[in-house]
């Protein structure tokens, strides 16, 4: 009785976790609504898996239940002996044949799929004027922020990722400090970011599904690497590739810090360039800094890729980071006063490159 009732209760928990489970189908964030050819692929790997163990459970099942039903005792009596298979060879061929059998249809596509993926070849290739055709990111993941560089574009980006959607993106993936691994959950990955070498991988954003995820996806670091590892967060805004050119040019554009507009703004200048400016660069040149890059910071939908985007969590951040961010490289390296504090968001909020 008492184990019946476990059994209840363990039923009516899983019940639970698996409509909770089902409702984390956001179509920017969960692998199982994927958003490119490359997270299609997986899915499709994942679901081969999937059904090849429901046909196992379902024939194991229907095996058990006959055998349950044709020998019980009732029908064959008190001294039935089943017959001895022990050492039956046609049994043990088959027994052994079957799972060979499965393993070999889920290894095939598993093992074509993991060569294509791996394909980065045409990431290395260069024309006569040593120009690069295809879209290339070089992500650095840091504790706890990530940097997007853009060797073509010479560009760079922080905390936010920007893409053309339907083109195959490349990227090399690099770690400044500890082991990070690099995964935007709806549009594939995810691969580790290493300090002593460099991954790389491709994925693709459609443009469809981007729209369904109102061109943002999450992006998130999946290696457990310090106390503010969960909110390790990026995020991806995909664009077509018109919006992209023109972003592009857009940030090229900004050679030098764009200028302060209002009062207050060019108060926070001033501070900035004494206290914050050694680790944030506020063109777009500035790759390898202590800290992320800024100069789109207005743009960003998040303050330290965590907290909304706003004037009144800004300055909580820049109060206090290590309230937010446990362990953050930022924590305790300035000294600014309240009112500086106010000025320095009104700037922060001025560096912007899309209207
Ligand atoms: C010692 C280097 C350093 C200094 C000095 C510094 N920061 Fe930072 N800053 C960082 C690092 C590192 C991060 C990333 C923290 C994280 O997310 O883990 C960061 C993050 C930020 C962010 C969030 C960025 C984003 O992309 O969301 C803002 C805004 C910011 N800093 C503003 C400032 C301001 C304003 C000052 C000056 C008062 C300042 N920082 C001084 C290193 C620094
Ligand atoms: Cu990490």
């Amino acid at each position: 009785m008492k184990n019946n009732l476990k059994n209840v209760k363990l039923f009516g928990l899983m019940s639970l976790l698996m409509m909770m489970l089902a409702g984390c189908g956001k179509p920017y964030l969960s692998a199982l609504r994927p958003a490119g050819e490359v997270a299609q692929e997986q899915f499709n790997l994942m679901m081969l898996a999937v059904y090849i163990m429901i046909l196992v459970i379902v024939v194991v099942t229907v095996i058990f239940i006959l055998a349950v039903i044709k020998f019980r005792r009732g029908k064959v009596g008190e001294n039935f002996v089943p017959k001895d298979v022990h050492g039956n060879h046609k049994l043990e061929i088959v027994w052994t044949l079957i799972p060979i059998i499965l393993l070999t249809i889920l290894a095939i596509p598993t093992v074509a799929l993991t060569f294509k993926l791996a394909d980065t070849k045409a990431m290395d290739k260069v024309d006569s004027k040593g120009q690069n055709k295809e879209m290339i990111v070089n992500v650095t993941a840091n504790l706890y922020w990530w940097e997007f560089e853009y060797p073509n574009q010479k560009i760079v980006t922080s905390q936010e990722l920007v893409v053309p959607t339907d083109t195959k993106v490349y990227f090399r993936l690099h770690s400044a400090d500890v082991k990070h691994s690099f995964w935007i959950p709806a549009v594939g990955g995810k691969m580790d970011t290493n300090v002593e070498n460099i991954n790389k991988f491709y994925l693709i954003f459609d443009s469809k599904k981007a729209q369904d995820a109102n061109n943002v996806f999450y992006g998130k670091c999946a290696e457990l690497c310090g106390p503010s590892h969960a909110l390790m967060d990026f995020k991806v805004k995909t664009m077509s590739k018109d919006d992209f050119k023109t972003w592009v040019a857009k940030m090229q554009d900004v050679k030098k810090a764009k200028p302060a507009l209002t009062a207050e703004a060019k108060q926070g200048e001033k501070v900035f360039k004494q206290s914050c400016q050694g680790c944030h660069a506020v063109t777009p040149t500035g790759k390898g800094a202590k800290g992320p890059n800024l100069t789109t910071y207005g743009d960003r939908t998040r303050v330290a890729g965590v907290l909304d985007h706003n004037e009144e969590n800004l300055k909580k951040w820049i109060k206090d980071p290590e309230a937010i961010k446990p362990g953050n490289k930022m924590t305790g390296q300035y000294k600014v006063s309240d009112s500086d504090i106010d000025a320095l968001a009104k700037y922060l909020m001025e560096r912007k490159v899309e209207e």
